[in-house]
């Protein structure tokens, strides 16, 4: 279809146009997604985070075959940390008094570094020729990226979102896409986060007031729109 309809959305039927449309999938990296990377090493059950993959290839899939745009984020940051902040480098208790940029003891390399072993795509959602691979330094997928850019070259005015987590780097992209006039569409079985309260609540704070930060929607509703 031209125009793709989701009437069981929250809070109110969405719909979007299928060539104006992309779908951006937040920072399906190893880093969060597998055991030995640093969300396990902070602590967190990774398996929470990959019980959305199946909604998210899915997902995918569907936005591949009706030609959507794709966009992959990954959370990196160049290999000489200019692009990290102090307040980033020095937050937080990470283990054995590691910092970003620190290598990971395991196979991962060196924590949120563009091109480390870590820092790929779980092979579930693998990007593909065409789609847009883009490395952000911070939580928002457009703070100090081409982001916007990219997406007015192209005429994109509506975004379906998935990733990872939920309330973090998923949650504050929509925000920032909200507030440059995209439609946002968040898929709730195509994302997750470590703490299932928190997904709740960011899922009911996006949709609250009329859909204050956009709609949400599922894996399966999207399928049947764009079929
Ligand atoms: C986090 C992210 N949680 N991708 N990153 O630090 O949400």
């Amino acid at each position: 279809p031209a125009v793709a309809v989701l009437p069981d959305a929250v809070p109110y039927p969405y719909s979007f146009p299928v060539g104006r449309s992309a779908l951006v999938m937040i920072d399906f990296q190893r880093d969060f997604m597998e055991a030995g990377g640093f969300g396990a090493s902070l602590g967190n059950d990774v398996e929470r985070l990959r019980a959305c993959l199946p909604g998210a290839a899915a997902l995918l899939a569907s936005c591949r075959a009706a030609g959507m745009h794709v966009v992959h984020t990954l959370e990196a940051h160049k290999p000489d940390l200019t692009d990290l902040h102090p307040a980033k480098f020095t937050r937080g208790n990470l283990p054995a008094g590691m910092r970003i940029g620190d290598v990971l003891s395991g196979d991962m390399g060196r924590i949120l570094i563009r091109n480390e072993p870590g820092n790929g795509i779980v092979p579930e959602v693998a990007p593909a020729e065409g789609e847009l691979l883009l490395f952000k330094p911070g939580k928002g997928a457009f703070y100090a990226t081409n982001l916007e850019e990219w997406l007015r070259a192209r005429g994109v005015t509506h975004l379906l979102f998935a990733g990872v987590t939920t309330e973090v780097c998923v949650q504050t992209s929509m925000r920032e896409a909200n507030d440059r006039g995209f439609d946002s569409l968040l898929v709730t079985d195509a994302t997750e986060s470590y703490f299932p309260q928190f997904k709740a609540a960011a899922v009911e704070m996006i949709t609250a007031q009329g859909g204050i930060v956009g709609w949400t929607s599922t894996s399966s509703q999207v399928a049947a729109a764009l079929s």
